[in-house]
């Protein structure tokens, strides 16, 4: 049985390498705790590859660990290790298996369904994909797959109707480091359905993470404990779904988790750092106030480090789509996902122009998002750019249709359709997805809300789906990441959302309220006031019988 778990690819090439000695910087990814190593040298002549591979697998047997050779089946031969790893421009897996035997590692670099039919076919052991994301180390590469090619190739495989397939080992190789290691192999995870399990990769494969370390025994050892330790930014052991027999039992239990949740961040209050656009700063911090968060507005990720380590939750709004926005939501998407807390993905106007769509294609593959939120264009664009198939969703919008403007382009979509989307797209991504609209939807990708309150003046004003996400943050971050106890993420989304809905009926209710003008005073209000009752009025929580 071989351990893929943790595969170093080894790179001589000064870049890399630098001034030190490859064999030493192998013993120390060994020691560090590396499970399988790969010998791969595009320059040097025989003579010398060979004369390094024998050094290489010495210290490769002390430790029991495989040692690979890149390409050259004769150097495998000459040295006796234990396999081969190769390209598609080298031979065939068929001619290498010939030449090297049953008992032989053999593994194949491939990156599209044809080629992984063929290497699976020929009786490789183990595929390597890629590439996943661009890399300096091999500038050439035939496809960048990102984490939805990959699942693409691994669904194929784990549906395949043949053992082989199904039972192929793979890892995935290209732009592997620290900082993306678990969010990758929690994402590649996600099952495809509620009821088909996904096919997971063995492992992943590192050349310059660990090669170009200046310690590289301390970093794969780090790597080791990223891969083997659940990632901060799932959250803790969250209670188990209820099963509600009745609609009744159902509110029932939404009263009381949402209530919990309230509580959460009145007790908490969590920072809520918004990186948000000009237009909503200020309402934004208002509405985080007045629930009982603690808002702070700071685009500037040199400082979301220090930010995150203070256990609130982030809003990353592209109302203010600047090339230099995606450097700093990178820089701020890293440090949350390191520290744990939550981060709410606003995609604001994600279809409206290619600039938007490439800064969320951009974003998605930068981090883990615990939430995103938009309206249905915003999420029907998210869903594209995510790889997620529209068939049997979308009939009336065509491919190249542009939304126009940041407002919510009128429903193609049933309100089954939207469910439908929505689900998918949380199962896929393994995180929470709301839909807004005049009703929201909101899914974990195993149950689904459809929530119709709410009213129609926050469509009337500026920022109130950029103010929700806010309030999402907070009631992330109180009940999923800040307190002793952790709610299931779902309910404390709901509870934000019914939250923030329920204030706006009341305060279009009141009859100071005019329009949507004296809507806005009036709906900071309800939000404090909806906040006091629940936490003074020792139970008394009228407004959520609506
Ligand atoms: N093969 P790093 S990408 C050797 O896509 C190699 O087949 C690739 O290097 C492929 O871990 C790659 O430094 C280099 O990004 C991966
Ligand atoms: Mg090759």
């Amino acid at each position: 049985m071989v351990d893929y778990s943790l595969y170093l690819v080894t790179d001589s090439t000064e870049a890399i390498l630098g001034k030190r000695d490859l064999v030493q910087v192998v013993e120390q990814a060994l020691e560090g705790g590396v499970t399988i190593v790969q010998y791969r040298d595009k320059t040097s002549d025989t003579g010398a590859l060979i004369a390094t591979a024998k050094a290489l697998h010495k210290i490769c047997l002390q430790h029991k660990i495989p040692l690979i050779i890149n390409d050259r089946v004769d150097v495998v031969l000459a040295i006796d290790c234990e396999g081969v790893h190769l390209g598609q421009d080298d031979m065939s897996v068929a001619s290498a298996r010939s030449l090297l035997g049953p008992s032989k590692i053999i593994g194949a670099t491939v990156s599209s369904i044809e080629e992984v039919q063929v290497a699976v076919d020929q009786g490789a052991d183990y595929l390597g994909i890629g590439t996943l994301y661009a890399t300096q180390t091999k500038k050439n590469t035939k496809s960048i797959l990102g984490v939805n090619g990959l699942r693409e190739i691994l669904s194929w495989l784990g549906s395949h109707e043949k053992k082989e397939a199904r039972e192929m080992k793979t890892v995935v190789i290209g732009g592997v480091n620290l900082s993306n290691v678990q969010r990758v192999k929690y994402q590649l995870s996600a099952p495809r359905t509620p009821s088909v399990p996904p096919k997971p990769i063995d492992g992943v494969a590192i050349v310059s993470a660990i090669m170009a370390s200046p310690s590289p025994k301390a970093t794969t050892a780090q790597l080791k404990l990223l891969l083997t330790t659940p990632p901060p930014f799932v959250p803790k052991a969250p209670e188990p779904h209820f099963v509600f027999h009745s609609p009744s039992d159902e509110t029932a239990a939404i009263k009381t988790s949402t209530i919990a949740a309230l509580k959460a961040v009145h007790a908490h209050s969590p920072l809520s750092h918004n990186m948000t656009n000009l237009v909503v700063q200020n309402f934004a911090a208002s509405v985080a106030l007045a629930i009982g968060a603690s808002p702070i507005m700071s685009n500037n990720g040199l400082e979301a480090p220090d930010l995150a380590a203070l256990r609130g939750g982030l809003v990353i709004n592209m109302g203010t789509a600047v090339p230099d926005a995606l450097r700093n939501h990178s820089l701020a998407i890293a440090a949350y996902n390191a520290s744990g807390g939550p981060i709410i993905l606003d995609p604001v106007g994600a279809g409206a122009t290619s600039a938007r769509k490439d800064a969320v294609a951009f974003l998605l593959a930068s981090g883990y998002f615990s939430l995103v939120k938009g309206n249905e264009s915003e999420i029907v664009t998210v869903a594209r750019i995510s790889g997620l198939s529209l068939e049997g969703i979308r009939t009336g919008m065509g491919e190249g249709e542009q939304q126009r403007g940041v407002d919510s382009s009128p429903s193609s979509l049933t309100l089954q359709q939207k469910a439908t989307l929505v689900a998918r797209l949380a199962l896929r991504e393994r995180n929470l997805v709301l839909m807004t609209g005049a009703t929201d939807i909101l899914s974990d990708g195993t149950h689904t809300y459809a929530i119709s309150n709410g009213h129609a003046y926050l469509g009337l004003i500026t920022g109130s789906g950029c103010t929700l996400g806010t309030v999402l943050s907070a009631y992330l971050a109180a009940n999923t990441h800040a307190g002793p106890k952790s709610l299931d993420p779902l309910k404390a989304a709901l509870a934000g959302i019914l939250h923030f809905e329920i204030a706006a009926e009341r305060a279009a209710k009141r009859s100071d309220v005019k329009g949507p003008g004296t809507f806005v005073p009036a709906f900071v209000d309800e939000l404090y006031l909806c906040r006091r009752e629940v936490v003074d009025g020792e139970g008394d929580v009228g407004w959520l019988e609506g």
